[in-house]
């Protein structure tokens, strides 16, 4: 694969709400980043992925933008997001922004104007006198009645993020203009937020019935999306030197590679979230026990899929997602499991991105009450599953272990009152754990997840293997072991992954004799032939 910076970096995705706060309202802000970039250098990282700092009524936590090019007053001022730019860039740090196009708020200008049949606007949505039988990515249906323009129109997602209507050329312009308005005030590239889904089949007509997302085969990847993304790279992105990372749900290999593939690149890279169904069916409320090899089988399957053609994305954990460490690891094994997991995603080739907290082992909440959580899809889906006639309790299990607000606790910085987050009381509250995780005491000991990260990150920029080598899976069927090979040149690397919580015995490959062991999260080897709990090993020899 050609090399690219984007191909080379780690990503930082954070959490704006949930990261720092630097003025004491119980909310994070561009300042509290800023007061934490020597945190990020420390840790190595040298992109980062900002969640939505827009203006937005927070009907879904900034994902519902009324003003693009407006920063909303929770986060701070447009002079303080252009001072984390250069902050950012002076530390060797760049910076992506989250691209949320696919709908607006229902409070945009745009939206307003197009429901008050302004004939300006009033193709800037998808408008309907009869609704068809689609649903909501967050329950329900997908439609919902305007008294004013009397009129249904789509969104698929809450009914405050109606969907833009992409076939309108007015639109497409709208979008560009937002583009250049970001990357002349220097930020690197954007994360393209549910991108796949942007254009949808003419007349959106009735879809085949599914109890999740009837009439999804009318809009995920439709042909008309490559139209788009090619005018967008052609009219942009090709005049700066900046990435795209698109969300792309429901996605394939083969349809990934219909915009990655390097003779494509409609965009540079997508999340994928066949691995993220490792403990859930389809979608992530229909649970099932996690197994290793559920995680394995789609990682490898990517692996395999887009080598030499396309690149991945390595992650496992975002701000929709609950705590790694809680479903794939064990809390019995946190610091073990933690590092084993990091090893298993981040040798492999792709670029890393961390989500803010993994990076100590941060937990899901689990917070006993509905009230505690603040998310609008855990509430949409407890109030969908009400209505199928589950019970309280049973709603409650699934919300504790799959709530997104697993990942939006406040970010653990220290033992202190709010976890050094907030000196008030925060707007999400505090994972009760953090009296011992947190980035204090994992910075106060050798051994901990976050010095090992900071490894994993110095041996990405030492060894091109790691990057750029080739993917090889081995000991594929084993149910406990994930292992597997990476080849650049004369370099190979190994890694060993023990997935469970006791001893396993195995029959490693004969290493050359000058292998070295370039990583592990034991303290010692005692013998070649047998896994600790949780165990990783990573070695490296020449041909
Ligand atoms: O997520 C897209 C998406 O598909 C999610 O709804 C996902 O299925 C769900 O969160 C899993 O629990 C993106 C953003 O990442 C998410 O935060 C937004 O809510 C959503 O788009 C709408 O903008
Ligand atoms: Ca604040």
């Amino acid at each position: 694969m050609k090399k690219a910076w984007y191909r080379e970096g780690i990503v930082y995705q954070i959490y704006p709400r949930s990261f720092q706060d630097s003025n004491d309202d119980g909310i994070g802000d561009l300042q509290g980043i800023i007061s934490r970039i020597p945190y990020l250098v420390e840790l190595g990282i040298n992109i980062v992925w900002l969640s939505p700092v827009y203006a937005s009524p927070n009907d879904d936590n900034g994902y519902d933008i009324s003003d693009y090019t407006a920063i909303h007053p929770d986060f701070g001022t447009m002079s303080d997001m252009k001072q984390l730019i250069s902050a950012l860039h002076q530390a060797g740090i760049r910076l992506v922004m989250d691209l949320v196009v696919n709908h607006t708020s229902d409070e945009h200008p745009w939206f307003q104007a197009s429901a008050n049949n302004d004939p300006e606007y009033l193709d800037f949505y998808h408008w309907k006198q009869e609704k068809s039988n689609w649903g909501s990515f967050f329950g329900g249906e997908a439609w919902t009645y305007h008294p004013t323009r009397q009129a249904y129109y789509l969104h698929l997602f809450s009914k405050k993020q109606p969907d833009l209507n992409w076939d309108n050329p007015r639109v497409r312009e709208a979008v560009k203009k937002i583009l250049r308005f970001w990357l002349d005030l220097g930020v690197d590239g954007f994360r393209c937020d549910v991108i796949n889904i942007i254009a949808k089949a003419d007349g959106l007509p009735r879809g085949r019935f599914s109890p999740i997302l009837s009439g999804r085969e009318h809009y995920l990847d439709h042909p008309k999306i490559h139209g788009y993304l090619q005018e967008l790279r052609n009219e942009v992105f090709s005049h700066y030197d900046c990435f795209t990372v698109g969300e792309t749900v429901l996605i394939t290999p083969e349809k990934a590679l219909s915009y990655i593939d390097e003779d494509i690149r409609e965009l540079d890279m997508v999340f994928q979230f066949e691995h993220m169904g490792a403990d859930n069916y389809f979608v992530k409320w229909f649970m099932k026990k996690f197994r290793p090899i559920n995680l394995k089988r789609p990682l490898a399957k990517w692996q395999n899929a887009l080598q030499g053609r396309g690149w991945n994305t390595l992650y496992l954990e975002n701000h929709d997602q609950p705590r790694s460490v809680s479903r794939f690891g064990s809390t019995a094994f946190h610091q073990a499991s933690a590092k084993m997991l990091a090893t298993m995603i981040y040798f492999q080739q792709g670029t890393p991105f961390i989500y803010q907290g993994q990076e100590i082992g941060m937990e899901n909440a689990e917070f006993p009450d509905l009230a505690d959580y603040q998310d609008i899809e855990t509430h949409n889906i407890y109030r969908t599953g009400r209505k199928w006639g589950l019970t309280h309790q049973r709603m409650m299990n699934k919300i504790r272990k799959m709530s997104r607000d697993n990942a939006r606790t406040p970010m653990q910085w220290d033992s202190s009152l709010h976890a050094g987050f907030s000196p008030t009381t925060p707007w999400l509250k505090v994972n009760p754990n953090y009296l011992t995780t947190n980035v204090a005491t994992n910075l106060n000991n050798d051994q901990s997840i976050l010095k090992y990260y900071q490894k994993i990150i110095a041996l990405r920029k030492d060894y091109p293997v790691i990057v750029y080598g080739d993917y090889h899976d081995l000991y594929f069927s084993h149910s406990k072991l994930y292992a597997y090979q990476r080849t650049l040149g004369p370099d190979i690397l190994t890694v060993y992954c023990n997935f469970s919580d006791r001893d396993l015995v195995f029959k490693p490959l004969e290493t050359k004799r000058h292998a070295q062991l370039l990583l592990t999260n034991v303290s010692s080897i005692d013998e070649l032939t047998r896994m600790k709990p949780y165990e990783a090993r990573v070695y490296l020899e020449k041909k």
